[in-house]
């Protein structure tokens, strides 16, 4: 299949095309580096195209996704909190982004379009296990961006015909994940101080919870979505529906190091999710999938990342 990967060569895009590339796929990867790396790709870049644009160049993307059959569309800004800090320029690159990835597929008959979209779009609806049907309560514009790009998705297949997936992430963790700014992925964050023997910070009370889900099992999803023949429902939750709580998280990972930081409690984030964790019935029953990662495993592979 030919399938062009926008966000490729970030955390989850180059875990996701190494897996394609193995399974022997032509892929086109689409990034503007701005987070992504070259050396993620290490691995599988004399194997692929790789062109550097902004997914907001409609017209540098569509020439990009010339007879491409599948777009699987993960670059974003994918922090809450950067969302909150900088509203207009992440709108920018997660929504107008979004409707340029989906103009480029329509103008080059796409077949399927798989949307990266995220559970941050249910809120702190008290609902749990969240559903794909579960009522939607966006926190932040982050949310708010992912909801419009599923919205701006359905509209493309309804009027365009384009088959559209959107795969509601829950909170990825992995190697390459990138530890270094505030807005990045906790566990990623824990693993890093843990390592340096600094101090972990808990916004709020630790009582928080996510489910967190391995960056090999989403690319496993990413390839079956991409693959799957026939009528799949719109969106699917990707998780492992299991509910961990952020206090226990982090103490998990200190424990695993010699020289332990202290654990700091600061004031909760704004937008932060309460609770949070997936059903995940749709996605065994429609992709046949179970997460294989579990969470002692999952949290070893950081250690050598
Ligand atoms: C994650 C994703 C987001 C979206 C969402 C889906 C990242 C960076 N963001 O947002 O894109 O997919 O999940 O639900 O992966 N925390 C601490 N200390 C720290 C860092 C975080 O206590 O040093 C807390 C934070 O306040 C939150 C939890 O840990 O309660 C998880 O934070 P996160 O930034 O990893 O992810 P989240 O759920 O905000």
């Amino acid at each position: 299949m030919k399938i062009l990967i926008t966000g490729g060569a970030g955390f989850i895009g180059s875990h996701t095309t190494e897996l394609f590339v193995r399974d022997g796929h032509d892929v086109t990867v689409v990034d503007n580096f701005s987070t992504g790396k070259l050396s993620n790709l290490a691995s599988v870049k004399a194997g692929i195209k790789i062109v550097e644009l902004d997914i907001c160049d409609t017209e540098a993307l569509s020439i990009a996704c010339h007879d491409v059959e599948v777009v699987l569309h993960l670059a974003a800004v994918s922090s809450v909190e950067k969302s909150i800090m900088e509203p207009l320029k992440t709108h920018e690159i997660n929504t107008t982004g979004t409707l340029s990835v989906l103009e480029a597929a329509r103008e080059n008959k796409a077949r399927r379009v798989v949307f990266a979209s995220s559970a941050a779009i249910y809120g702190d609806d008290p609902q749990l296990p969240k559903t794909e049907s579960s009522p939607v309560r966006p926190l932040s514009p982050y949310a708010w961006h992912k909801l419009t790009g599923e919205f701006y998705g359905r509209h493309y297949h309804l009027l365009h015909g384009i088959e559209f997936l959107a795969l509601r992430y829950f909170n990825v963790y992995g190697p390459r994940q990138d530890p270094a700014s505030p807005y990045s992925g906790a566990l990623s964050i824990f693993n890093d101080r843990s390592r340096r023997g600094e101090a972990l910070t808990i916004f709020g009370n630790g009582e928080q919870t996510r489910d967190f889900i391995h960056v090999s099992d989403i690319a496993s999803v990413n390839l079956l979505a991409a693959k799957a023949q026939g009528s799949l429902p719109e969106i699917i939750n990707v998780a492992t529906g299991r509910e961990t709580r952020i206090i226990d998280v982090a103490r998990i990972i200190q424990a695993g190091y010699d020289n332990k930081g202290e654990i700091r409690f600061e004031e909760g984030r704004q937008g932060d999710v309460r609770r949070s964790y997936a059903s995940t019935n749709l996605l065994a029953q429609a992709l046949g999938y179970e997460p294989l990662v579990k969470m002692d495993q999952g949290l070893l592979s950081l250690r050598g990342a």
